[in-house]
């Protein structure tokens, strides 16, 4: 029986002997690549997370002890020490381990998580309603050299240092964020462990650690205030935390060492530890970005089962029309926030690098710096995850909205994205966009749309949003011209003199498909792609409203303020029926994106059922008041 078969709650790693953990540290490192690599799923950085994972759950006393992880892609070693082990293969998959962090899944997930730079805010609410209680538990936060990027985390830290209270933030350094690392603070980050720094420094914190231990906290004022004299304008000593590091985060017995040494610390404490991404599989420490969040392979060969080829994915499409389009406009920037090869703008640094800016995580400061840009005629295209933007919202309408900026919002994976899951299903994008006045929203019913779509956005001197999902498109044929469409413009697909089916975007197809199955029925059935959700096409509706009086939106986004809600305020007063087909008013799990669809009533099959049931419920003749 291994060391990781004997550990059903972290109560159990406690009692193992230290000389015992790097042996815990390569079984879990085996169990997350057997799993991995026959589901998919983040890797590399929880390999890199192995030591520091074991080593806070070996020193501090979870549950009880708050533990607050950033994002959560690097967890899957804590779930396996969490009670979890058993269920770990379900990882990723539907009615299994969420593949983030979940409050419901685990008493030792303290904070759910799955958007970046959460865990020091949250940390830090835990430890001040720790002082409130009159308890005396710990309070940690990790969050890694990404995550610390974002707004948030420089928020939380300020805050903390402010504040004063006990809790510590394990700063885990790796060096590269999903794609390669970018910005100042890494080269400050870089600066710390270089020059000869990170070996002086390290023997500093050790003399200095054994010293306190025996002098206490008199000795540690004075140490700390030596600290900041030895290194000077030190952001995190600046910002109200005592700075250990960097340590090496692979060296277990080190790593708890230094642990409980600054356990009893008072006040903030961040520890830097540097780790390397796919830390113990070869493949992955070498290529950490092809890595970060794998599909199935071998793990012997490192062979990548791939898929058979299916269409273009949208991100291809969207990478390759910006591209051209902005060879042919000097004045096209484009923007990413850390995800320069998920959005597809990866082509446009490859091809165009002297206008590509990736802003790290920080969807906020992308829209402000993207109206910025617009301000001085320059032609922004940001493209963002339809979930990540909403933390962008106040800066869209009252830095872009507000001051009639052509900034072009390029949405994502939105509607629902699979196994990622509810932090990453962009299903509230029309409802946060649409009410913003001076915007034009649409979305593209195919990849092929979405190449005029761009290119009508561009030419279009307000501000505006595109939002298409993720994957692979409907595989039509691309144009290589690419055409202006009329701004706010439906287009009929098909007629039918009995209902029409009112589509947005992802959804288009798929009405297409459910009403050939209307008709089966003997229904005539019509299509509308819709395009736009602002400015929505009133007369398009009105016109139709000649020929009946049934209409069924379908969009793939929550139905609360979406797309079938504009078109029921664009049609308010005509006297017409209404059903509205989308996401009901709940968080939906996490599972293959086809299979969710369909349970939400968005498959091809699921639309014809909702909409012939609808018919079925003819409008109540009024009944003459006798
Ligand atoms: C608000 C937000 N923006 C973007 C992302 C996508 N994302 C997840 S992890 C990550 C970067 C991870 O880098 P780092 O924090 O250094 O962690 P590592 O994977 O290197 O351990 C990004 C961009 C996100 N989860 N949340």
């Amino acid at each position: 029986m291994g060391l990781l078969d004997s550990i059903k709650e972290p109560r159990d790693l406690r009692q193992l002997r230290r000389e015992q953990l790097p042996q815990l540290a390569r079984e879990i490192r085996d169990r997350i690549l057997d799993v991995v690599s026959t589901r998919g799923g983040h890797l590399g950085s929880s390999l890199g997370a192995t030591e520091l994972t074991i080593a806070l759950h070996y020193v501090f006393n979870t549950p009880d002890d708050k533990i607050v992880w950033d994002t959560g892609h690097q967890t899957y070693g804590h779930k396996l020490l969490t009670g979890r082990k058993d269920r770990f293969d379900t990882i990723r998959q539907m009615n299994g381990l969420s593949g983030f962090l979940k409050r419901d899944e685990s008493i030792y997930d303290t904070f759910g998580a799955g958007h970046a730079s959460t865990a020091i805010s949250a940390a830090l609410g835990m430890a001040v309603a720790r002082d409130q209680k009159k308890l005396d538990n710990k309070v940690v936060a990790i969050v890694s050299d990404g995550c610390i990027t974002g707004g948030m985390s420089f928020e939380g830290l300020q805050n903390a240092g402010h504040v004063g209270s006990d809790l510590l933030v394990v700063l885990n350094d790796n060096e590269m964020f999903i794609s390669n690392r970018v910005g100042a603070l890494g080269a400050f980050l870089t600066k710390l462990m270089t020059g000869g720094l990170a070996k002086k420094l390290e023997h500093e914190v050790e003399k200095f650690l054994k010293r306190i231990q025996f002098y206490g906290a008199g000795l540690l004022r004075v140490a700390k205030r030596m600290r900041v004299l030895l290194f000077p304008g030190m952001l995190f000593e600046e910002l109200g935390f005592s700075y250990f590091g960097p340590v090496d985060g692979h060296d277990v017995d080190k790593l708890v060492e230094v642990l409980e040494n600054i356990k009893t610390l008072k006040g903030p404490v961040l520890l830097h530890i540097i780790t390397k991404k796919g830390k113990g599989y070869d493949f992955a420490e070498k290529d950490p970005y092809t890595w970060h969040g794998p599909g199935k392979f071998d793990v012997q060969t490192g062979t990548m089962v791939k898929a058979a080829p299916a269409a273009p994915a949208y991100q291809k499409v969207f990478g390759q029309t910006l591209v051209k389009l902005a060879k042919e406009d000097p004045r096209i920037v484009a923007i990413s926030a850390a995800m320069p090869e998920g959005t597809g703008t990866d082509l446009f640094r490859k091809e165009i690098p002297s206008r590509f800016y990736d802003v790290g995580l920080a969807e906020e400061h992308a829209v402000t710096f993207a109206a910025g840009m617009a301000c001085e005629g320059l032609r922004p295209v940001a493209a963002i995850y339809s979930t990540f933007l909403q933390r962008g919202f106040d800066q869209m309408e009252h830095d872009v909205g507000l001051q009639k900026l052509p900034v072009v919002f390029c949405l994502d994976r939105a509607g629902l994205v699979g196994e990622d899951g509810p932090t990453h299903h962009g299903v509230f994008d029309f409802a946060y966009t649409r009410i913003i006045p001076n915007f034009v929203v649409m979305a593209p019913a195919d990849e092929n749309e979405l190449q005029h779509m761009l290119k009508t956005a561009l030419a279009h001197n307000m501000p505006s949003v595109i939002r298409y999902p993720r994957g692979p498109g409907e595989g039509v044929p691309l144009d290589h011209e690419f055409k202006t469409l009329p701004i706010g413009k439906g287009v009929v697909l098909k007629s039918g003199q009995e209902v029409y089916l009112l589509a947005i975007g992802s959804m288009v197809h798929p009405c297409l498909k459910a009403a050939a199955l209307i008709e089966n029925a003997g229904i005539p059935c019509g299509v509308v792609n819709m395009r736009f959700v602002k400015p929505i096409d009133v007369t398009l509706l009105k016109e139709l409203r000649k020929q009946t009086e049934n209409f069924v939106t379908v969009e793939e986004h929550v139905l609360a303020g979406g797309f079938g809600s504009a078109v029921m305020e664009a049609l308010e007063g005509t006297d017409s029926r209404i059903h509205r087909i989308g996401i009901p008013d709940k968080f939906i799990d996490h599972g293959p994106q086809n299979v969710l669809r369909d349970l939400v009533g968005l498959s091809p099959e699921k639309i014809a059922q909702s909409t012939l049931e609808f018919l079925k419920h003819k409008r109540p003749t009024l009944q003459a008041v006798s």
